[in-house]
């Protein structure tokens, strides 16, 4: 799977003068890259927060992050690419905070947070081609510039997967579930996560009524008919465990008490 690196990302960022970072709204402290920022404000590119995937979160959590991200002086706004919510509040917005009209805009992030989809919401049809599962067909390999309208330009990026970011989002996102050297590890630290912010995201994805990550998955193994011989083929539940994640159908959100935050 290809993912953006550094320089390439920095070479980009030389060509826009305006940053868009999407994060996933389910978890967008985490999905945040502070080495984008840092890039951003060194090269003085105007950047601004996408919330996306609003649609998985209540109003009331998304608006206390954007309460947060407000103290901390980065300008935010939540969106849903998938039901086209508040996707003529984004484009008003990036123009609004675009330093000059037109603007060329890139729009970066972990895989799989949505970039492409942002786009094509942004034009009206499907331009940039998107996927559900990092590495499968139709997920981002290069930068492409992207014309939204007149005054606005978007250019497109594949993923990233910082070093420095969260070692679970980096695993579910940076590599294709069927790439995995060790699936379970990641499964189960998914799980631990799910269950530990929302014990009932278990149940309500898999009908399963386990807190112990590892019964999970044989539990769901069992339940699909997966066996490797006479044993449940835990390997497969803990795949199909992260695309649920992607997918949506394994689903829960972290709050900014989550993590200690104030504002
Ligand atoms: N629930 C939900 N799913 C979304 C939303 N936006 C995008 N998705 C889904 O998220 C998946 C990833 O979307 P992409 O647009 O391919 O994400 P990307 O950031 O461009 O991914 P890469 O190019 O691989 O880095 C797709 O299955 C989309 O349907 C949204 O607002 N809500
Ligand atoms: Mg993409």
């Amino acid at each position: 799977m290809k993912i953006a690196t550094w320089k390439d990302l920095s070479k980009a960022m030389d060509q826009v003068n305006m940053v868009i970072e999407v994060l996933d709204s389910r978890d967008p402290w985490t999905t945040r890259s502070e080495k984008l920022e840092r890039m951003a404000g060194e090269k003085g590119k105007k950047l601004i927060l996408v919330m996306n995937k609003s649609d998985l979160v209540p109003k009331n959590v998304l608006d206390e992050w954007k309460r947060l991200f407000d103290s901390m002086g980065l300008k935010s706004i939540y969106v849903s690419a998938r039901e086209r919510l508040g996707t003529l509040r984004l484009r008003r917005f990036i123009k609004r905070e675009a330093p000059e009209l037109p603007v060329k805009a890139l729009i970066a992030g972990y895989p799989k947070v949505g970039k492409s989809s942002i786009i094509n919401v942004l034009k009206g049809r499907s331009s940039a081609s998107t996927s559900p599962i990092p590495g499968n067909p139709g997920y981002t390999r290069h930068f492409q510039l992207y014309r939204i309208d007149s005054k606005l330009y978007i250019l497109d990026s594949p993923g990233i997967v910082p070093a420095e970011g969260n070692p679970l989002e980096i695993a579910v996102r940076g590599v294709p579930p069927e790439e995995m050297r060790n699936p379970i590890e990641v499964a189960v630290k998914l799980l631990e996560r799910a269950l530990q912010v929302d014990p009932s995201s278990v149940w309500r994805a898999y009908r399963i009524d386990e807190r112990d990550p590892v019964k999970v998955l044989e539990a769901l193994a069992v339940k699909r008919g997966w066996v490797r011989g006479r044993e449940p083929d835990v390997d497969e539940a803990a795949r199909q465990v992260i695309r649920d994640y992607h997918r949506a159908k394994l689903t829960f959100y972290v709050t900014p008490s989550d993590y200690g935050l104030e504002y």
